[in-house]
């Protein structure tokens, strides 16, 4: 069963495409530099932070928490979506609720394999959206994309998304990712075309 969350930008309004963006069909590639290699057998996520349960998950914890799957729309913050992206995924309330997130996180930071880093609050985050997905299109996600395990968010500009996804941490003080600390927005809501900050 697929679960349709293309309806989300009905919040904001009533066009489905962001303003200054165009559709494209292919799935670009958007990565800061290298391109790592994990075997899903050697991949582990570390959740930490603000939660009663820090843990390292490997791959058969991490499946053990069940996935869904969602038809979602993809948004670069370079300009161009993609519509109906079919995502299966562990969404990142059911790994809040695993590992026990405290009252007092308003923040979370995913950190990734190739350094990269991104910051989102924490409402944001906990949308039943986010998900932690591990197939596109029913199949293994690929590598390029960020397989085994990437975060996908299509409530915020992509680049909210880590792929290559090794660590969440959630955060009692906002701190900033890789394109926060380089000017990029930290809200990056798509439909208030919230590309850069302040
Ligand atoms: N680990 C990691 N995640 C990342 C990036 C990156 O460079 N490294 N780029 C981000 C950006 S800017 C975008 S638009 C999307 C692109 O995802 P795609 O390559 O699957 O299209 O991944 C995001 N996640
Ligand atoms: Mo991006």
């Amino acid at each position: 069963m697929v679960k349709d969350v293309t309806g989300l930008y009905r919040e904001y309004g009533d066009e489905r495409l962001p303003p200054g963006q165009h559709r494209t069909e292919s799935f670009p590639v958007l990565s800061k530099g290298n391109i790592p290699r994990i075997d899903r057998d050697e991949w582990t996520l570390s959740v930490r932070g603000a939660v009663e349960n820090p843990v390292t998950l490997d791959w058969d914890d991490f499946r053990a928490l069940g996935v869904e799957t969602q038809r979602q729309d993809f948004h670069c913050v370079t300009g161009w979506s993609k519509f109906d992206c079919e995502f299966t995924g562990v969404p990142l309330t059911t790994l809040a609720e695993h590992v026990g997130v405290a009252d007092e996180a308003v923040h979370v930071m995913f950190a990734a394999a190739d350094d990269y880093t991104t910051d989102l609050p924490l409402d944001a985050g906990l949308r039943p959206e986010t998900l932690l997905a591990v197939e596109f299109d029913g199949d293994p996600l690929p590598r390029d994309h960020g397989g085994p395990v990437r975060v996908v968010t299509p409530h915020r500009y992509a680049y909210k998304g880590a792929k290559w996804v090794t660590g969440v941490e959630f955060l009692t003080e906002p701190e900033r990712g890789f394109w926060e600390r380089r000017g990029y927005s930290v809200s990056a809501n798509p439909w208030n075309e919230e590309r850069y900050s302040g």
